[in-house]
């Protein structure tokens, strides 16, 4: 034993004072809020936090992680941001804690294995998925919504840079709604992957994988789902067969707002340049290929970006509101 985090108490992060409560649990805190809507088989979506402090450019980084919020309240589901603040990884963020870590100064990218990291030296960290995914499952929460996944990397067969979405998605039984990954990724190596690691793929009305700013990434996949009912259906099988790897739920951009395909492999293939030439390695890799694509198109790719998100939080409200309707 370790040790635990011990009792509620003042902390000074950034010139900030802030209260750290362990009241849920010792190692993590879930909001009570979202502690109730789980214990009352209420439907509850979680949401990651590298998404606004390290994908999105502020702005609209806050407000795409309020928006997500709003949509689910709207619908009445309970919205469990996921995040650590000084030190505390949170199933439930406050609004005020949404805001401090959007704001930027500090914030680290937290994956999993960051998180005990973060949690004795109290650092504030946006979860990525595989962080976010842990801590939902461990609240109790069965559906959380993202944008974009991480997967492998180009050159992944000599660098070895695979994200740790994978591995923890293969014992992590959650449901994931996601656009699929980008084409800043290997999607044919990353697809291998899920195969390998038993992490099913299901299209949400389509067999055609998602490639995140575009509705078609050139792969096919083989299941497609064409109800949140028919989602929530295979969850429940999954759970009968106690089987811990997630479902991926791939929930495509409509055609008519995607980001014309054959401008975005130019823009990609200038982007991974530019990381090779900077050196830019490991967490850094995907923030870095992000920036650069927003920054190359203007901003266009941060209104797909926020459109897509916004889809699969929809599409995760819907899910979780079916999952409570399971017989
Ligand atoms: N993919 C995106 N945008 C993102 C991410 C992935 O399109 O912001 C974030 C997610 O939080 C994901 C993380 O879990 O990056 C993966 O990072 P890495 O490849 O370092 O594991
Ligand atoms: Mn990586």
């Amino acid at each position: 034993m370790c040790g635990s985090l011990g009792e509620s108490e003042q902390i000074t992060f950034n010139g900030e004072t802030t209260v750290s409560s362990t009241s849920t649990s010792a190692a993590f805190h879930v909001s009570e809020q979202v502690a109730a809507a789980v214990a009352g088989g209420r439907p509850v979506v979680a949401l990651e936090s590298t998404i606004f402090t390290h994908g999105l450019p502020r702005p609209r980084n806050l407000e795409a992680a309020v928006e997500a919020e709003e949509l689910l309240r709207g619908h009445g589901v309970v919205p469990a941001t996921v995040g650590v603040f000084a030190g505390v990884p949170t199933v439930g963020l406050s609004r005020e804690q949404i805001v401090s870590l959007s704001s930027g100064g500090g914030v680290k990218k937290v994956s999993l294995r960051d998180l005990p990291v973060a949690a004795a030296l109290r650092f504030h960290g946006g979860t990525t998925v595989a962080a976010t995914a842990f801590l939902a499952h461990r609240a109790g929460i069965k559906v959380f919504a993202t944008g974009g996944l991480g997967g492998v990397h180009h050159g992944a067969a000599t660098s070895f840079d695979e994200s740790a979405d994978m591995t923890t998605l293969a014992t992590t039984p959650i449901i994931v709604v996601s656009a699929g990954v980008k084409s800043i990724l290997d999607v044919a190596a990353t697809l291998e992957r899920f195969e390998t690691l038993n992490i099913p793929v299901v299209g949400y009305k389509t067999t055609k994988y998602p490639g995140f700013y575009v509705s078609d990434s050139g792969f096919a996949i083989e299941h497609a789902a064409s109800t949140p009912e028919e989602v929530a259906a295979i969850c429940s099988a999954r759970d009968d067969l106690h089987i811990e790897s997630a479902i991926l739920l791939a929930n495509p951009i409509a055609e008519d707002k995607q980001f014309p395909p054959a401008e975005l492999d130019h823009i990609l293939s200038r982007a991974w340049a530019q990381a090779e030439k900077n050196g830019i390695t490991g967490k850094d890799t995907t923030p870095f290929l992000l920036d650069f694509i927003q920054r190359e198109t203007n901003g266009r790719s941060v209104n797909i970006n926020v459109e897509v998100y916004r889809n699969n939080v929809s599409l995760g409200g819907e899910v979780a509101i079916a999952l409570t309707r399971q017989p």
